[in-house]
């Protein structure tokens, strides 16, 4: 009896061991520890057997009850983890706790960083942003900015022309007109966007590129209110103090016009490929709203008056960033972004 015992024992261990579900188990447990199981058929004929036999056996037997009790039990714990964590996916042997691999960071181009600082500057002043159409009309681009057909200045801007006498603005400055047609007097927006131009590309000419458009018309407004603000723009977005040249420039839509040149950021004003040797760089071209232009958009030049730019956001971004070619911007090149990932 003792070896019939240890041998139950024995098998019953392994098969325990071996099951792989619970139901298995259970039936094991049955089969061995049940009313009718076979080591409770074993402790029921221990009445039958005599004095010393019976209490080898009933030691032994017992015994055995408990280890596969306790045996029976840990496998059920163990199985009962393996199916929650295989209705969860997690049959895959795969260590879940480890940490997961890490994806590749995008990063913002240096213009949209500049262009969002720009516009945290301006709506902080009250001004609102605008947008408009690249495929823009001549009305807009030219014509109700006092470039009328056949006037020289349209030569200014070489313009990509499409078959149905549209064309790809050349400039933002069609958002003002928008804007003044739109919202009227008074009036304090920014707009930023692409524009395109027919030209030879160089480190600092593209044919696509960025302007960021600004325009403020109220009562009394004066080239100080202009000043001013071409100087707290520079000021916040460099953080730090740089070198600019006013001079008089030349646009139908402005008068006076001027040129804001910054020395050039790159060379330091020494001269190089970027600023083509002269040691400034066209940036910020501004004026006073011409009243021809607020007269064409209904508004009254006797009653109001304005200031206008049209930043040159594309080289802002080179400035800022020490981009020494503007084609590197539209070159697709992911190294040269990367450099501005923040996280
Ligand atoms: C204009 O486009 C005017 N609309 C600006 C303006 C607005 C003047 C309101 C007065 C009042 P301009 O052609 O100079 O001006 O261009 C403005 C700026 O855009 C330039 O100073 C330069 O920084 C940038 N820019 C012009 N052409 C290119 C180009 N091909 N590639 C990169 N940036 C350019």
């Amino acid at each position: 009896m003792l070896d019939r015992i240890k041998a139950l024992g024995e098998g019953a261990i392994n098969e325990i061991r071996a099951s792989e579900s619970r139901q298995d188990l259970e039936k094991l447990r049955v089969g061995l520890l049940g009313k009718k199981g076979e080591l409770t058929e074993i402790l029921k004929g221990l009445k039958e057997l005599d004095g010393q036999m019976r209490k080898e056996v009933g030691r032994e037997a017992n015994l055995l009850k408990g280890k596969l009790t306790r045996i029976i039990s840990q496998k059920a714990e163990e199985l009962g983890q393996k199916e929650v964590g295989k209705s969860l996916g997690m049959d895959t042997g795969f260590d879940f706790s480890l940490p997961g691999t890490e994806l590749p960071v995008g990063a913002l181009s240096p213009i949209t960083i500049v262009q969002r600082e720009i516009e945290k500057i301006f709506t902080g002043m009250g001004f609102s942003i605008v947008d408009g159409p690249e495929v823009e009309d001549d009305f807009h681009n030219f014509e109700a900015l006092n470039i009328p057909e056949h006037h020289p200045a349209r030569d200014m801007q070489d313009t990509y022309w499409l078959e149905n006498g549209q064309l790809l603005r050349t400039h933002t400055s069609p958002c003002q007109v928008r804007a003044m047609f739109k919202y009227g007097a008074p009036l304090k927006i920014i707009a930023p966007g692409r524009c395109f131009r027919n030209e030879n590309v160089d480190a600092s000419h593209e044919n696509t590129f960025f302007q960021l458009e600004g325009m403020m018309i109220d009562k009394n407004i004066s080239i100080a209110n202009l000043i001013y603000v071409m100087k707290l723009l520079l000021s916040e977005v460099f953080k730090r103090a740089v070198k600019i040249r006013l001079r008089p420039g030349y646009f139908p839509f402005v008068e006076p016009g001027f040129e804001l040149d910054l020395n050039c950021l790159i060379c330091n004003g020494a001269g190089c490929s970027t600023c083509k040797r002269s040691g400034w760089i066209e940036l910020l071209p501004c004026g006073m709203v011409h009243p021809n232009v607020l007269e064409y958009a209904n508004i009254d030049p006797e009653v109001y008056t304005g200031f206008a730019f049209g930043l040159g956001l594309t080289r802002l971004a080179m400035m800022k960033y020490g981009i020494r070619d503007i084609r590197v911007l539209n070159s697709g090149d992911l190294r040269s972004l990367k450099q501005f990932a923040t996280v």
